[in-house]
Order: structure tokens, then C-alpha cells, then sequence
């Protein structure tokens, strides 16, 4: 947050190491355009990834980042979050890194409800590693290390944050950028943790999930969607067969950590609050 950044007031996006032809080129400019939409300044959003090719985004855009390690991008964000609540906090990040290696920070994260923002690249590939199977890659994938074919049945990602809780769900699609940019707003403003997972295809490792494979399948919900409605939800999430559902299938409000949590439900930084240190010495002089 340097006096550089202030002056910056756009979310200028550099030059990247992707392959030419991969579906993160689709996603980093509708984030760019969701977050200009939504007329914030780079200064106050903090961009979270782990490691991956998908968790390169917060270095190709102009705004606060933070690189962690592999399947740990939750942590570092939700404690950026509680420290200052005024951040805007996005998650940005892999499959992998979301559903595997970070799997159980994904479901604990969900029963807090900090509010920040999570988009999966979900390519349904490790892809910066150069093309294991994922959680997400289908049975029957063949990869450089399954080469008989991936014989793990792949994790539902929206289906699974439906049932651990989440109060906002949606599937996207990196090809259809109009839908993205309106669920990456919509994701944005939620007070409390939202889920994006979006489909995007990884022309280099991922030769069965190719763009023309999800342009024919995937199926935007129609307006007679109810999102209030769970069991509408767990439809849409756990549809089969030649349509992929995309859209915002669950939202509705949920107390969040900030509103629950004694300390911070004034909504102030951490460091604006004041202290009393006479109760802490109160405490100590308990134990003597
Ligand atoms: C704890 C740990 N395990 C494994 C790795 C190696 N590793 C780095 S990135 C990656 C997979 C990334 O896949 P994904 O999160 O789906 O992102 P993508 O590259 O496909 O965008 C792996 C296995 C690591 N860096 N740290
Ligand atoms: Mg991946």
C-alpha cells in the first residue's frame, strides 16, 4: 500500500508467463473489469493466491498481493480480513490449490464465513506442474503419471460447499467473459465467503476438457432459478450428463465471523481498536 499504488486508481494488468491460448487470459480481464465496475481502488484489494499457473493472477494485476504456499491461500486471507475488514480480500487460485492440497482449509473456511472471495480456476489439471490428474479431473483421464487412465472418482466442488454450508455458490465458465464479469461482481459485494469455481480449459496439459468441449456444454440457468432455494441449488450443483449448469446457484445471507465475533463487530481495523491494558494485567494477576 504504497503511495505508488495510491496514485495508480486502476487495476492495470502485465504481461504473463501463461501459454498463448490459455482460458486465464479470459479471466484476468473480466476480474480487471468486475473490480473497476465495482469502482474499487487497487489500494484497498488484497489479491491472495497459492502456487499454481492460476496463482500467478495477483502478480499480473495492479493491487495489494499475497503469494502463499501451495493449498494455503485461505489462511493468509481470512487473517488479512480479520486484521482490516475495510480490504477487499479475493482469493485467486487453482483447483489444485483450492480442493487438494488446501481441501481442509476449504471446508473449515466455510464454517467461519470471513467474507472474502474465492475464484477457482478450476482447469481440472495440475497445471504449473505440467498435467497430473486433479480433484476435479475425470475418471479415465489419461495423464503423463496416470497413464492407464485416473482411476479416482473427481470432488464436486459446488456441490461440497453447498453441503459444508456456503452461503453463495456459483460455477462460471472463462469463455463466457459477459456471465464471469457479472458473477465476479456479485461474488465481490457478498458479505461472506462466496465460491466461484470456473471452468477454464488448460490448452496445454487438459487435451479432454478443451474449450470446445465445455462452448457445448455449458448451459447458463435460466431466470426461473430460484437461488434462495437449496434444493435448487443441489440440483443445478449435482447435474449430470451432457449440460454444465453455470450461474449463481445458492445465495443467501449468513451471519459472518465478523458479525459473530465479539472483537470485531464494530467493523473496525484491528489496529483502530482501542485496548485496555489494565483487563489484560487483571488476567495475569488471576494466575499468581
Ligand atoms: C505442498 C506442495 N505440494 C505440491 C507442490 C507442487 N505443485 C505446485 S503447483 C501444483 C499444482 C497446481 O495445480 P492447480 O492448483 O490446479 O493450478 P494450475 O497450475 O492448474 O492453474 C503442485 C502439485 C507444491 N508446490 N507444494
Ligand atoms: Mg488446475
Amino acid at each position: 500500500m504504497n503511495d505508488h499504488m495510491h496514485q495508480t486508481q486502476s487495476f492495470d494488468t502485465y504481461e504473463t508467463a501463461w501459454c498463448p491460448g490459455c482460458g486465464n487470459f479470459s479471466i484476468l480481464p473480466c476480474l480487471q473489469k468486475a473490480l473497476t465496475q465495482l469502482n474499487l481502488d487497487p489500494h484497498h484489494v488484497l489479491m491472495v493466491a497459492g502456487i499454481g499457473q492460476a496463482a500467478k493472477t495477483p502478480q499480473y494485476i495492479s493491487a495489494n498481493g499475497f503469494c502463499g504456499l501451495h493449498g494455503r491461500a485461505l489462511p493468509p486471507a481470512i487473517a488479512a480480513k480479520i486484521a482490516n475488514e475495510k480490504l477487499t480480500v479475493i482469493v485467486e487460485t487453482g483447483e489444485g490449490d483450492s480442493y487438494g492440497e488446501g481441501g481442509n482449509h476449504f471446508i473449515h473456511n466455510i464454517r467461519r464465513n470471513v467474507d472474502i472471495t474465492h475464484f477457482v480456476h478450476d482447469n481440472q489439471i495440475y497445471g504449473l506442474t505440467k498435467g497430473q490428474a486433479s480433484p476435479t479431473s475425470e475418471i479415465g483421464h489419461v495423464t503423463g503419471v496416470q497413464t492407464n487412465g485416473n482411476i479416482n472418482q473427481p470432488l464436486n466442488p459446488v456441490f461440497l460447499a453447498l453441503a459444508a454450508g456456503a452461503g453463495f455458490v456459483a460455477r462460471a465458465f472463462s469463455g463466457d467473459q459477459k456471465q464471469l464479469v457479472q458473477i465476479m461482481m456479485d461474488a465481490i459485494q457478498y458479505p461472506g465467503y462466496a465460491l466461484v469455481d470456473i471452468l477454464q480449459p488448460c490448452i496445454s496439459f487438459n487435451k479432454v476438457n478443451t474449450f470446445a468441449s465445455y462452448k457445448d456444454r455449458v448451459q447458463p440457468l435460466t431466470d426461473s432459478h430460484d437461488p434462495t432455494d437449496f434444493s435448487q441449488a443441489v440440483q443445478a450443483a449435482t447435474q449430470t450428463g451432457e449440460q454444465i449448469p453455470t450461474g449463481i446457484f445458492y445465495r443467501v445471507e449468513k451471519p459472518t465471523f465478523h458479525t459473530r465475533h465479539p472483537v470485531l463487530a464494530d467493523h473496525s481495523p484491528l489496529i483502530e481498536q482501542t485496548c485496555d491494558p489494565s483487563r489484560i494485567k487483571d488476567l495475569i494477576q488471576s494466575f499468581v
